[in-house]
């Protein structure tokens, strides 16, 4: 809930005179009173330029003659602007959503995108996720040195998080997914979005890879032993498949640890182009030979694509999570899920759908006849030592699932 909503200062663009003072009795009707209207982005502009204090939040039409929403956009960013935005068009989703990708991409907090004619119930939602400006900025990341995380790596602060992949028509457990986390003393976990990237810059990227491997070896031979029937899975770096030793050092490690090369899968994210493929496609091909199991990661996006599938005997493909969670209610993400689940069934490798958060997503993912499945709603990546209690205590949700 909003305490003050007649506080918040709203602008109303829209070329149809209609269209406004519809959209500003609708407002009025939710309790927002401090609204301006404007049928052209150009007196718009010049309201925000002269009202001393912009606007807290913009309803935006994008289809408007002479500057058109999209242009106003990126007048708001040249000056800056602090606040939120709506946009309210005519247009099709798929043109709303692109739309929505560059107000993101421009950093502006988007409360969503409403389709004309606006149903007051789609306003109200969309107000409703109103914050102020500086509650709307993202937590600001601490940036971390090069240094900081050598050391981190020395004192052995890194540790692994385990999420599982579980079969969806059995319900069975197949495998988890070793996560990096750093253990930070003052700072607390940190995930690994702040420290990979670091980490790949600053040619520190084996020395974390081979701890994270080495960890998730000795985490899988334990298990084996306490009869837990297990794949593990591990993150590599495409900057990891650029020395040609990385082959033998994984072989060494599993042979040393007692784990079998067909119980350990090692996922690729191509993140960056590589230049020289050669060094990474000898690591794999040998790699594959010794039977590991390789998985292409976050499929459909960045460089994780077709050619990929083509040259590289995958065994398994993880459907990108932008393209699994809400697949059941948005025409686009659902085409992008079943070409990519349809590619993977045709080439034969097991099929992963990752980001499964929700009830309505697993029935999805069920029934479409995927594989395999991971997600928030199986489970969060925990903790080595919490895993074998959730794997006694999954059977029984399992079968509710079914029902
Ligand atoms: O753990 P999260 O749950 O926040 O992971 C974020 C990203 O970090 C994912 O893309 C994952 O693949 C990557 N990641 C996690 N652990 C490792 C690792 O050990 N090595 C590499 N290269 N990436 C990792
Ligand atoms: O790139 P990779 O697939 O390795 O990334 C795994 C990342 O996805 C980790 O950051 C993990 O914490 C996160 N993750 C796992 N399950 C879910 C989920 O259901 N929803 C979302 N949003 N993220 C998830
Ligand atoms: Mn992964």
């Amino acid at each position: 809930m909003i305490a003050d909503k007649a506080a918040i200062r709203i602008l109303v663009l829209d070329d149809e005179p209609f269209v406004l003072k519809l959209h500003m009795h609708m407002l009025a009707g939710l309790g927002f009173t401090s609204v301006t209207a404007h049928d052209n982005a150009a007196d718009g502009l010049a309201w925000v330029d002269a009202a001393g204090g912009p606007a807290d939040l913009i309803l935006l039409d994008l289809r408007m003659p002479r500057m058109d929403g999209i242009e106003f956009v990126r007048k708001l960013v040249e000056r800056c602007y602090a606040g939120s935005l709506v946009l309210i068009s005519g247009e099709d989703e798929r043109v709303l959503r692109m739309a929505n990708r560059l107000v993101q991409a421009h950093r502006i907090p988007m409360l969503g995108h409403i389709r004309k004619p606006v149903p007051l119930a789609a306003l109200a939602q969309v107000m409703d996720r109103w914050k102020p400006a500086s509650a709307a900025q993202p937590r600001n990341r601490k940036a971390y040195s090069g240094g900081e995380l050598r050391d981190a790596i020395a004192r052995d602060e890194l540790v692994n998080h385990y999420q599982p992949k579980v079969n969806v028509a059995t319900g069975a457990v197949a495998g988890v997914e070793a996560l990096v986390r750093w253990r930070h003393a003052t700072d607390g976990l940190v995930l690994p979005d702040e420290f990979i990237p670091l980490a790949e810059d600053e040619g520190l990227i084996d020395a974390l890879t081979r701890v994270a491997l080495t960890r998730a070896l000795a985490d899988a031979a334990a298990w084996k032993q306490a009869g837990l029937q297990l794949r593990v899975a591990i993150n590599i770096s495409m900057d990891n498949l650029a020395s040609v030793t990385f082959a033998d050092f994984v072989a060494a490690a599993a042979a040393d640890a007692g784990v079998a090369s067909q119980d350990i899968a090692l996922e690729v994210t191509e993140s960056r182009l590589m230049l020289d493929a050669r060094a990474p496609l000898e690591i794999l091909t040998r790699l594959r030979l010794k039977r590991f199991h390789l998985s292409i990661d976050d499929f459909g996006t960045g460089h994780s694509s077709l050619s990929q599938l083509q040259d590289i005997a995958f065994d398994e493909l993880k459907i990108d999570r932008s393209f699994v969670h809400g697949a059941w209610r948005d025409a686009t993400v659902r085409a992008m899920y079943y070409t990519s689940l349809g590619l993977g069934m045709h080439l034969g490798m097991q099929v992963v759908a990752e980001g499964v958060e929700d009830r309505d997503d697993w029935d999805f993912v069920r029934d479409t006849g995927c594989e395999l499945a991971q997600g928030y709603f199986i489970a969060r990546p925990m903790p080595a030592a919490e895993l074998a209690g959730w794997i006694a205590a999954w059977p029984e949700q399992a079968v509710r699932l079914r029902a």
